[in-house]
């Protein structure tokens, strides 16, 4: 690992984007649009099949030239050939960051501590695709004999946002005689509306779970093995109808589920990098081994692209180098992902997690407190739903919301004329984002003069637009790997760690010292601060209440 001094702040190649961004910050696009024609055309992109125009951003030929001078000047390539190589760049937690590995061919090698992961990768997937068969087919069949008919995913966090995101995303895809529900919360209504309508002898639970200790997944997972207990009535029917995703097969046995069962990870993979390892079981399940092999060529494509090309060409590098431009220059808190596609309407949530579970972090990598803005706020919903809410605060508010718009040309539910009219919408915000509508085109349209400031839209709101030609599997892999590398490539530039997650760690062991506080029979000796006592004595008397 690269020490890096001075800091960031301090590279000369921060300063010249400081100096930059003085005299460039007021630019408007309708005026960089006009002096150049070909804009359009030019700031744009076209690898593996994902199309990137970002010609409707805030920046100039000079911006991106010294953009990229700041990549190389943090050592990105030096750091993303560590990564590829299996180097130990978790550092806090000493680990390598492999994800890359999960999508390897078989003729790669990939040497963690002495030995090549890439054998192992391949032969749990071949597992994986084994017992997806032996499901989908009805070979592998419930305790009374029926076959399998839902399937039901018990993980949290990166053990659920990644084939929860991924199975709605190709659901398309699935198997309709199959129901895959996936079931993540402590409270109880997850788990009882999950199997409301479900019969215990065609259930199948896939508990996934990295450590196996999540008190939800393990909650979750013991209320599940109730219910199919109180109908089945024979511990030996659990062999059956669970099986398990984790790494730790200590636990796994613990619970009661035969780790013949069990499908196995790597410590160098992170939760939220998981959902092509064997956290994806649920999903293959659901859309099959093949489609689920053309997901993984998908990531294994954008991976390639990203560890070959130079950067000025490299799809990650440049989104990322982008949203650096936004949220440390201009001091743009957030990004708004907004897919123009139903099937994406999980996406969201699971860049959240990937982004700011990955680049939340406050110190460098040598413990230091940065003195610069490091991860944004990410958000947003499917298009067209979102324009109906939260996009008047981005076409009017007072912030500034950079987003990326992420289309595809064609559907896969071809009901004339619904295409058409999403990608209308989905063209006509960006135009209007970028372009606005002037006080003197307001009062042209005849709107009477109290209105016109109202009606006045200053335009000048920064998109990314990423088009592809169908959502496929190998595309949804291509676009997941492009916001890993680019989360990836960011937090190389802000010097973090962005694959340890020690605030989700501290959530897994808050709440233990108030679980007994709230369970016990006698009255508990509280010594919280006055409010939560407060609050807990509260509870205590309010929830047996009539
Ligand atoms: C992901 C995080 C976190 C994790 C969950 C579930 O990167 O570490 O979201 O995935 O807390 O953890 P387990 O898989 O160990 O249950």
């Amino acid at each position: 690992m690269s020490v890096k001094t001075p800091t960031l702040t301090q590279l000369p190649a921060w300063k010249a984007l400081e100096d930059h961004y003085q005299k460039t910050r007021n630019l408007h696009l309708r005026t960089l649009f006009a002096e150049d024609p070909e804009r359009g055309k030019r700031l744009t992109l076209e690898a593996e099949g994902i199309y990137l125009d970002y010609s409707k951003n805030r920046l100039t030929d000079e911006t991106i030239k010294l953009l990229l001078s700041l990549a190389e000047s943090v050592g990105l390539r030096e750091r993303i050939d560590a990564m590829f190589r299996g180097d130990k760049i978790n550092v806090t937690e000493k680990r390598a960051v492999l994800h890359t590995a999960l999508r390897a061919t078989k003729d790669q090698k990939i040497i963690v501590d002495g030995q090549d992961v890439v054998p192992e990768v391949h032969e749990v997937l071949d597992r994986m695709a084994d017992f997806s068969q032996r499901v989908r087919s009805g070979e592998w069949k419930g305790f009374t004999g029926k076959r399998i008919r839902n399937v039901v995913n018990i993980g949290i966090g990166g053990s659920d946002l990644g084939p929860a995101m991924a199975y709605e995303a190709l659901k398309h895809y699935s198997d309709r005689n199959m129901t895959c529900r996936f079931v993540s919360n402590v409270d109880g209504t997850d788990f009882a509306e999950a199997v409301i309508d479900l019969d215990p002898e065609d259930t199948l639970f896939i508990v996934s779970s990295k450590t196996f200790t999540t008190i939800e997944t393990l909650t979750n997972a013991r209320s599940a093995r109730d219910w199919l207990l109180r109908t089945l009535k024979d511990d030996k029917a659990v062999a059956k109808h669970f099986v398990a995703v984790s790494t730790n097969a200590t636990e796994v046995e613990k619970f009661g589920i035969d780790t013949q069962n069990m499908f196995g990870f790597w410590d160098w993979v992170g939760g939220r990098y998981s959902y092509d390892s064997a956290i994806g079981l649920s999903l293959m399940i659901a859309i099959g081994p093949e489609n689920f092999r053309q997901m993984l060529a998908g990531f294994h494509s954008m991976d390639e692209h990203f560890r070959t090309t130079p950067f000025e060409r490299n799809l990650p590098v440049l989104l990322a180098l982008i949203g650096v431009w936004y949220n440390n220059f201009f001091g743009a808190e957030t990004v708004a992902i907004l897919p123009y596609d139903q099937y994406l309407n999980r996406l969201s949530a699971y860049l959240q997690q990937l982004d700011m579970e990955s680049n939340g972090k406050h110190v460098d990598l040598n413990g230091n407190v940065v003195n610069y803005q490091t991860g944004p706020i990410i958000w947003g919903q499917p298009g067209t739903n979102g324009q109906h809410a939260f996009y008047q605060l981005i076409h009017q508010g007072t912030k500034l919301i950079p987003c990326d718009f992420i289309g595809f040309c064609q559907t896969l539910n071809p009901l004339k004329p619904h295409h058409d009219l999403l990608m209308a919408n989905f063209l006509a915000q960006t135009e209007a984002l970028a372009f606005g509508k002037t006080s003197a085109e307001v009062a042209a349209d005849g709107v009477p003069d109290f209105q016109i400031p109202h009606r006045t839209f200053e335009g000048n709101h920064p998109t990314n637009t990423i088009l592809a030609s169908r959502l496929t599997p190998e595309a949804l892999g291509k676009i997941i790997a492009l916001y890993e590398h680019k989360v990836f490539v960011q937090g190389t530039i802000w010097n973090i760690n962005s694959f340890d997650q020690w605030g989700v760690e501290l959530g897994k062991v808050l709440a233990n010292r108030i679980i007994p506080e709230l369970e016990s029979a006698q009255e508990p000796k509280l010594s919280h601060d006055s409010s939560t006592n407060t609050l807990i004595q509260r509870y205590r008397q309010l929830r047996n209440a009539e």
